[in-house]
């Protein structure tokens, strides 16, 4: 029998019941509203994928009342796409993920206002954002890119957004800070180290953004400066924008190394090798932003260079990863019976869509983070960068590593939570099954046409040119891609089916009867620091971890930000929509 932490809590005291059931319902609130959002993202991405198909429906939909408001035009439609699901989706799921997990595992007398408080504003922060991005007075894509200008709300909600997203880190920090002082000299337990460290990524990661929106941003919207920078105002958003995707990616993490392995009936590899993964995300994540400026002028080509290289050296956290728990696969599945050098893959445990989505998803990242490495290298970066390619990248990675997998958590999570069980467990598989198809389509139809030339974010359908790529037939992808449209929309209302479904239905069972999956792991990385190994002991200070990510970031960025201070360029405000 495995030793569920569920009930002896690392070294803490249980939560007592009031505690949890709270601490249950606001985990709750978050994830809902995470997927109301991604809810209306998925719908508006099959437009999307049909323009990319060749088939324009926006002029059709500028026909339809109600609906033509908000989605007046491509950009709107784009906009919202990006943000409800690459920003909103993600950043509540993770509030409520990274923060029941570590106060779960950690016991003692967490402050439940605090973080109802924090629930809260997060809310307030969306609708403030979302009353511009549906009146079409703040279309400026998920990236903001500036001199674009959108209504100060808009900014003033997503730095809310933000700011609450930092409170919900502080509060994990201080949590663990407390065990640390109530359990000296105790090895901090591995789920929450994990989060622990993704939370202090994501502190470091964030003052590039916090930076632009409340010293650029927000006092330019708001007409108090005649303009702003463009060139440092995306250099700070790509301070935080490489990051961001690690934010995105280490939860998912956190569930293939310590649950999808019990849920395999299987076992983690080494709590000492993923604790060196994720010390090295929370070092090397941040000082790669240049990556995404290859192509801007007035940087200097030594700090691109520079920055090529540490996102090579962040790549090896991930193919850690990958072998790491590619062994815990492969162990769980020869533990059931499995042979073969790759006969055992029919032994994953496949008949349960919680488990066979995260798998999905860890199969869609094999290419998605090849295709990242392409992305990074200088020479190449010339040939996908804004075309096509590039979202065949980020939905192979954001679109299905990250959501696929939370898509899975959610089927065991939402039951954990609300003590109702899952309905149409048959459904929940075919609809991730669908996605998972679906997203190869479109990634194969979109890596594609990036390679003939077919430009990002464009209206590509409703252009009357002759259009000629690279003397490349681009029929067959563009077909895929539109394709991909249709099973990814059959595919988002499977789930959502089963989703809704699931939480309109009454209370059935203690939420307890589904427990959160711990893993044993193989090697573990023991209880006490002073007979841990030095790996242990020297990853233990996360905190020492997050500072050495700060000096490094510092050292990479102030060169490269100092002159564009120094030549501050006012650019005019413009509305291009
Ligand atoms: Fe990326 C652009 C480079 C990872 C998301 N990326 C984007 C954008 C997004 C995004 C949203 O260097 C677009 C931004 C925009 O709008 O302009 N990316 C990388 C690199 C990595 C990478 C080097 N990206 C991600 C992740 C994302 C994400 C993760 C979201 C979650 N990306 C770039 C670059 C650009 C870029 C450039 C700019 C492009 C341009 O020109 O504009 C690496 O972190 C990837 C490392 C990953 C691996 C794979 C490990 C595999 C694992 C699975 C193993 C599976 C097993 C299953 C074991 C090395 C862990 C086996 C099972 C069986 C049954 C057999
Ligand atoms: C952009 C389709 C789901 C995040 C796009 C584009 C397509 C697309 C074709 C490219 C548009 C362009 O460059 O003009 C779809 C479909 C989906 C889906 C069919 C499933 C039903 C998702 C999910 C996420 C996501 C789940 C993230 C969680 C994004 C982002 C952009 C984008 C961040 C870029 C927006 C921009 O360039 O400003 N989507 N998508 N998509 N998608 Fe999706
Ligand atoms: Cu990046």
């Amino acid at each position: 029998a495995h030793p569920l932490s569920l009930t002896t809590p690392a070294g803490g005291t249980t939560l007592d019941t009031a505690t949890l059931a709270s601490l249950k319902k606001v985990t709750q609130y978050y994830v809902v509203v995470a997927f109301l959002a991604l809810f209306i993202g998925v719908m508006i991405g099959p437009l999307q994928a049909l323009n990319y198909g060749g088939v324009d429906l926006y002029t059709t939909i500028a026909k339809i009342p109600v609906l033509n408001a908000i989605l007046s035009t491509y950009y709107q439609g784009l906009t919202l796409h990006g943000v409800l699901n690459a920003l909103v989706f993600t950043q509540f799921f993770i509030s409520g993920w990274m923060l029941y997990l570590p106060l779960r595992e950690l016991g003692g007398k967490p402050n439940m206002k605090f973080a109802w408080f924090t629930f809260w504003m997060m809310t307030a922060g969306l609708l403030m954002a979302a009353v511009p991005l549906l009146f079409n007075r703040a279309t400026v894509l998920y990236t903001l890119y500036p001199p674009m200008q959108g209504d100060a709300l808009f900014y003033i909600g997503a730095a809310i957004m933000v700011a609450a997203s930092l409170l919900v880190f502080g509060q994990v920090v201080a949590v663990w800070l407390g065990w640390k002082r109530a359990n000296p000299g105790r090895v901090t337990p591995i789920v929450s180290y994990m989060s622990v460290a993704t939370w202090i990524m994501w502190f470091v990661a964030s003052l590039g953004l916090v930076v632009e929106v409340v010293a650029l941003v927000i006092p330019w919207s708001l007409g108090w400066r005649s303009g702003i920078d463009p060139l440092l105002s995306r250099t700070l958003f790509w301070w935080t924008g490489h990051p961001i995707v690690y934010f995105w990616l280490l939860p998912a993490y956190i569930s293939w190394y310590a649950f999808l392995p019990r849920q395999m009936g299987g076992r983690m590899v080494s709590e000492p090798l993923t604790r060196l993964a994720f010390a090295m995300f929370v070092i090397f994540s941040v000082p790669v932003g240049l990556h995404h400026q290859y192509a801007d002028p007035n940087i200097n080509n030594t700090w691109k260079t520079i920055h090529m290289f540490l996102t090579f050296l962040v790549a090896v956290p991930s193919l850690l990863t990958a072998f790491s728990v590619g062994a815990a696969l492969e162990d769980s599945a020869r533990m059931r019976g499995g042979s073969g050098l790759f006969g055992w893959i029919r032994r994953l445990n496949w008949g349960n869509a919680s488990a066979t989505a995260q798998v999905l998803a860890m199969i869609s990242f094999i290419p998605g983070g090849a295709g990242g490495i392409v992305n990074a290298s200088l020479a190449f970066a010339p040939v996908v960068h804004n075309t096509a390619w590039i979202p065949g990248h980020f939905h192979i990675t954001v679109g299905t590593a990250t959501t696929l997998s939370f898509m899975g958590i959610a089927f065991w999570l939402v039951p954990h939570l609300t003590g109702k069980r899952l309905v149409a467990p048959k459904l929940a598989l075919t609809s991730v099954w669908l996605w998972f198809w679906g997203m190869i389509l479109m990634a194969v139809g979109m890596h594609w046409q990036g390679l003939a030339g077919v430009p990002r974010r464009a209206l590509v359908s409703a252009t009357t040119q002759p259009q000629v790529y690279d003397a490349m037939s681009i029929a067959l992808p563009k077909f895929l891609t539109a394709a991909s449209g249709i099973v990814l929309l059959a595919a988002g209302l499977a789930f959502f089916y089963v989703l809704f479904r699931t939480l309109l239905s009454p209370r059935t069972e203690d939420g307890e009867a589904t427990p959160i999956p711990y893993s044993d792991a193989i090697s573990t990385a023991g209880t006490e620091l002073s007979r841990a190994s030095g790996l242990v002991r020297g990853t233990e200070s996360l905190l020492a971890l997050g500072l050495l990510s700060l000096i490094l970031t510092l050292l990479v960025y102030l060169p490269v930000i100092g002159p564009m201070i120094s030549n501050y360029q006012m650019v005019p405000g413009q509305r291009i929509w």
